[in-house]
């Protein structure tokens, strides 16, 4: 593919509701292109977006997909994110390299919990945003009711700048109200604008004219005073309200019949920023805050925002030049890793195919293949430098389960395969947890999981079981006892004999033993101090209610008995592991749990509904917060009752809540639901 000059780039996150269209508009973008013969279909699984099989299967994105569009001299380069919740973390990427977001919103259903999610990223990163209302050849289409609703429900004035010409089975072309144009049909043919839309075309460029106006004092002053604004300052002005977040452009269409695609290109390219016009950039240069030009001719520098993890091809690394060029068969330098990387060939990837690029100037996005140790996150820079990107911020998995291999094949394979997913998915997480003796994997909810677990099959033959995953507990004791055991074995060969008088007390929760010894006048002699210990330690790891480990605990022994000759290492390790088991039941032993910090955002009418819920939940309401019409509810509450806060928040909000959560502490269980933990660990016991 042809180099193009940094200006002469536009990078574009297609975002909004699973199924308002975002994959079609991306596909009848790269066919106004020419660079395709014919439209693929999501129900045939043929777009160029969605070639990964889980993606033909489910009908829908799951991952972000990089669509070069070569358009009137320009390239913009689209990146189709998926619309689904649990896949955020590619939306999040996908904005992090993007100067602007396209909202598509289906023009029947208008504004959908989907939009929302997107239009809440669009403001995190405080970047121009625009619709595009899909699907206007649908029965029950309505522009004027998706727009009215946008500008009840978001902040920013929303100008439309294409209109549609007809609705439904009589949707014809769309109206450019900047240039006061029809383009009619999928070729997009320049006609009149009809007769019975120029009362809308006057309001529409009015609004425009006013948003301009609007945009910069000295303007204002010369609208206010009767003045006519030049075409030139209009567009200016409007471009500059656009840049700023305040006007949002709104556009229409038919992705699917390719009518508007054309038009709606050309206005990206005027009204999105270039990489040139959006620089400088934020980055750590030596170790300081600093900024980077954009310069296609400086320090190279280039953030990796997306790895793609293929069996066959290798890992694909995607990343986006903030400055300087990254040229093919170049040495870079990976500065978090500290580590020299050869970018052997480069290209450009179309979907799944990869596009021959010689040159990538800063702005553009481009993709390596098996490089040695880059990760999403990390930046390439030219040797010699130093210089930081601030990577994407991808929130903390929240949906738990455990897995198990199926096999002894899938248990040896298991570990590089979980490595691999977590690679090419930064919002996966996985560990295995010795204390419950489960793997974990973690995700954003149940379906990014059932994705996962499907491609450990798929593309490493790995089969797992899931498995609701257990609460890392705790044992720890919450008074001071005292216990002596005497073990003694006499009969035949050699004899066994040890005595160990000790005390159990709380410790420090954060270390699990603290060990002293206090026999004086040797009544044990100091040399069986470590075999004491190492029984103690034994009962520490596998717990003495139900199965968890030990901590903060502090034992001393204080006295006991040893013989001659039947005294030895093996008999006071007994002698302890026994002295303590007794001792620790006899010091009100408890369990502890983790605490977890929530965060719950919901639309405000939901408020009462989540704080009721996570009543039932022993949680501990922290604060509450009202902004932009959301409820942010800060709470902490037991792990043990998050396990699925996911799927439950899901149908508490309709799907309009989003939340994280971050470990905080381990806290004692009220003692009335001790008993269940012991209960629960004997009947899977039976159960083994
Ligand atoms: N009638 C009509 N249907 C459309 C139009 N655009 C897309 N569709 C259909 O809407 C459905 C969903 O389209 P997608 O492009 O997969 O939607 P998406 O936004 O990418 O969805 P996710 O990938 O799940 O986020 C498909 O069946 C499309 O054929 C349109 O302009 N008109
Ligand atoms: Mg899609």
């Amino acid at each position: 593919m042809k180099v193009y000059s940094s200006d002469k780039i536009r990078n574009i996150a297609l975002m909004g509701h699973s199924g308002s269209g975002k994959t079609i508009l991306a596909e009848a973008m790269i066919h106004a292109t020419g660079a395709t013969n014919r439209m693929g279909r999501v129900e045939d699984g043929s777009t160029i977006s969605d070639w990964d099989d889980e993606e033909i299967k489910r009908s829908q994105s799951i991952n972000t997909s990089l669509i070069p569009c070569e358009w009137s001299g320009h390239k913009i380069n689209v990146l189709d994110t998926p619309g689904f919740p649990d896949f955020i973390g590619d939306v999040i990427s996908a904005l992090r390299v993007s100067e602007a977001g396209v909202v598509v919103l289906d023009a029947v259903s208008g504004i959908e919990v989907g939009t929302e999610l997107a239009w809440q990223q669009l403001l995190n990163e405080n970047k121009p945003r625009f619709i595009f209302v899909n699907k206007m050849d649908r029965d029950n289409a309505n522009f004027q009711r998706v727009l009215d609703a946008l500008n009840n429900t978001f902040e920013g004035n929303f100008v439309p700048v294409l209109l549609p010409v007809g609705a439904e089975g009589d949707f014809k072309g769309v109206v450019s109200v900047i240039e006061g144009k029809a383009y009619m049909g999928p070729e997009g043919k320049p006609g009149e604008v009809p007769a019975d839309m120029q009362d809308a075309l006057e309001e529409a460029n009015l609004a425009i004219v006013e948003a301009a106006a609007e945009s910069d004092d000295d303007l204002l002053m010369k609208y206010l005073e009767g003045e006519e604004l030049t075409p030139e300052e209009v567009f200016n002005g409007l471009k500059s309200a656009v840049l700023s977040g305040e006007v949002i452009p709104v556009m229409s269409g038919a992705a699917a019949r390719e009518i508007g695609i054309r038009t709606a290109m050309d206005l990206i390219l005027s009204l999105a920023p270039s990489p040139v016009e959006a620089a400088p950039y934020p980055a750590i240069i030596d170790g300081e805050e600093g900024e980077l030009p954009g310069d296609p001719n400086g320090v190279t520098a280039a953030l990796v925002f997306k790895t793609i993890a293929d069996p066959y091809v290798g890992r694909i690394t995607l990343f986006r030049v903030f400055n300087g060029s990254v040229k093919t068969d170049s040495r870079l330098y990976n500065v978090n890793k500290d580590s020299e990387e050869r970018m052997g060939h480069i290209f450009t990837l179309m979907g799944k195919e990869q596009v021959k690029v010689d040159l990538v100037p800063a702005g553009d996005i481009a993709a390596a293949a098996k490089l040695n140790v880059t990760a999403t996150g990390d930046t390439l820079v030219e040797k010699g430098s130093n210089i930081l990107i601030p990577p994407p911020k991808f929130p903390n998995p929240l949906y738990a389960v455990a897995i198990k291999p199926v096999s002894q094949a899938d248990s040896a394979k298991i570990s590089s395969a979980l490595n691999r997913l977590v690679e090419e998915d930064p919002t996966l997480r996985w560990y295995n947890d010795t204390s419950i003796h489960q793997m974990v994997l973690m995700g954003m909810g149940d379906v990014h999981i059932t994705i996962a677990v499907n491609r450990l099959k798929s593309k490493f033959g790995v089969n797992v079981t899931t498995d609701m995953p257990k609460v890392p507990y705790r044992e720890t004791v919450s008074r001071t006892a005292t216990a002596a055991y005497r073990h003694k074995k006499q009969t035949g060969g050699a004899g066994q004999f040890a005595e160990v008088h000790m005390r159990v007390e709380p410790g420090d929760q954060d270390t699990d033993l603290e060990y002293t010894w206090e026999v004086f006048g040797g009544a044990i002699s100091s040399t069986f101090m470590p075999s004491i210990e190492k029984g103690i330690r034994q009962v520490m790891k596998g717990g003495v209610l139900a199965g968890y480990p030990v901590v903060g605990v502090k034992v001393a022994v204080y006295d006991g008995k040893e013989h001659p000759v039947d005294s030895k290492d093996i008999a006071f390790q007994i002698a302890g592991r026994e002295a303590f088991k007794k001792a620790f039941q006899e010091a009100g032993p408890i369990f502890l749990e983790p605490i977890y910090k929530v965060e719950v955002i919901v639309p405000e009418e939901y408020m009462g509904d989540i704080l009721g819920d996570l009543n039932t939940r022993r949680a501990r309401v922290l604060g509450m917060d009202n902004v932009r019409g959301k409820s942010i509810i800060t709470a902490e509450a037991p792990y043990a009752e998050l396990l699925r806060y996911a799927n439950d928040l899901r149908s508490i909000t309709q799907g309009r809540g989003i939340y994280n959560i971050e470990f905080l502490r381990y806290e004692p269980v009220p003692q009335h639901l001790s008993q269940g933990i012991i209960d629960e660990a004997k009947r899977e016991k039976e159960e083994e």
